[in-house]
């Protein structure tokens, strides 16, 4: 490929603007300053309704892909981010999408991934092209990476409506509840794959679900979006309430089929975005909360993007009130910038888009001049001596700034990169660094001359 297709938008451009625009949380930092915000974290497309999973000590999150421009819920393809410290996220790609479903026809919306006996199973919604009518589907991979291939070649289970979520008891019985208007789940076999017992309905009763104003067609505020988990021998049912806006909300349970008491809000309306889906988890010692808004610029209720909070539940095992932030998460540790570090692994870009690596996994592309990276946290120690960065250009090229602390901030290095005959023509670069000593936020800041200048797989310093 000798030629790159403009992109549609520019995140970089309308930073302030869109933190500015953003309806967040009062509680949030009230003068976010964009080089500091990590929240939402992913920047480079638009994402939605998140999915957490761990997996061998890494969180793994599925979303979906609000494409850009979007003025319905256009999605073609499901992605998969991962990271190990809740800060700098890592860009799988995109392994599931509506092809991977020869029976589907539009709609990649919300989903969910499990794991069980070494196999990832991905189950999600589609329109059933048979039918006209959504259905769910389940794929199946060997890494939660995948990639996923349809598990059955026909709907999982199918009534018409969306948003399964599975979760596995721990006396090994799996269900998979789904629903928008109503809510329903089925038991799954242990196969993941099939189910037994015919599809049972949750009474949706407002001791259950709350009551909704001024509503009667839609008696409970349950709208759509469960997520089911259990903790302490408490069963959580998490959900998207009323519409719309919507909030957060959760009923808990004795067991896993109910009776459902409804508990009351957990994320109070907030943040540009009409809809918000839940993903809750715990990782490292810490509880988190996925949720999606519209915070990114150009972004809307129909071009999300995936956010999270750490929280910490009351005593009694309920919920505080988790408000949206612009900070985010906190990181958890230190990223090792002498271990090889995947370009497309990132706390907050500006400017740049990732695709498929000619050498595998992803890479970084679309730079141009003032274009960053931003790597939170990197543990420097005692200091860098050198760093190196895998790279390709199908122009002339231009130079990595090595900045710290900011992406104007001390620079530490600068690579000069050449053309290298394709923007997949791999070869290695290489500069000596001072400077780059502690524990410090990196930013690999491009620069360069008009256009698109080169595409980064992955760097590493030497200390
Ligand atoms: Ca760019
Ligand atoms: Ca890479």
């Amino acid at each position: 490929m000798t030629t790159r297709i403009p992109r549609r938008r520019r995140i970089a451009a309308a930073l302030v603007a869109a933190f500015a625009a953003a309806s967040l949380s009062a509680t949030a930092d009230p003068s976010p300053d964009p080089a500091q915000a990590d929240n939402p974290i992913i920047q480079t497309i638009y994402t939605a309704d998140p999915s957490p999973l761990v997996h061998n000590g890494r969180l793994y999150l599925y979303t979906g892909h609000d494409e850009d421009g979007s003025t319905w819920f256009t999605m073609k393809e499901w992605r998969v981010w991962s990271t190990d410290d809740m800060v700098n996220w890592t860009d799988h790609g995109s392994p599931l999408n509506l092809d991977t479903f020869s029976w589907a026809r539009q709609d990649a919306w919300a989903g969910q991934a499990v794991e069980r006996n070494g196999k990832f199973y991905w189950y999600v919604p589609v329109i059933n092209d048979a039918t006209g009518r959504p259905a769910i589907g389940v794929a199946v991979g060997d890494s939660p990476t995948g990639p996923f291939r349809d598990a059955l070649g026909h709907p999982l289970v199918q009534n018409g409506e969306i948003d399964p979520t599975v979760f596995i008891d721990t006396d090994g019985q799996a269900y998979l509840y789904w629903g928008n208007p109503n809510l329903w789940y089925v038991k799954l076999n242990a196969d993941m794959i099939s189910y037994s017992g015919g599809i049972n309905r949750i009474p949706l009763t407002t001791q259950g679900f709350g009551t909704r104003p001024n509503s009667t067609d839609r008696p409970t505020l349950y709208e759509e979006g469960p997520w089911v988990y259990k903790r302490n021998n408490l069963y959580y049912m998490v959900f998207a309430a009323k519409c719309c806006s919507e909030f957060i909300a959760y009923s808990t349970a004795p067991g896993p089929t109910g009776p459902w008491t409804y508990r009351g809000t957990i994320m109070p309306t907030q943040g540009s975005s009409f809809t918000n889906h839940p993903g809750v988890i715990d990782y490292k010692g810490g509880s988190y909360f996925f949720y999606h808004n519209g915070a990114l610029p150009g972004g809307g209720g129909f071009t999300r993007s995936v956010a999270v909070e750490k929280f910490t539940y009351n005593a009694d095992g309920t919920f505080p009130t988790i408000n949206m932030t612009t900070a985010g998460a906190p990181q958890v540790g230190t990223l090792n910038p002498y271990a090889r570090q995947e370009a497309e692994t990132i706390a907050w870009a500006t400017g740049v888009e990732t695709e498929r690596s000619s050498e595998g996994g992803m890479n970084v592309g679309w730079i141009e001049n003032g274009d960053s990276i931003k790597v939170k946290g990197a543990g420097f120690g005692a200091g860098a001596k050198s760093f190196t960065a895998r790279v390709a250009s199908a122009t002339g090229g231009g130079a990595i700034e090595l900045r710290l602390d900011g992406p104007n901030g001390p620079l530490a290095g600068r690579c000069t990169v050449s053309g290298t005959g394709g923007w997949q023509n791999w070869s290695n670069v290489s500069c000596p660094v001072t400077g780059a000593t502690g524990t410090r936020d990196l930013y690999l800041k491009f620069t360069g001359g008009g256009g698109y200048l080169f595409n980064v797989n992955w760097w590493q310093f030497t200390a």
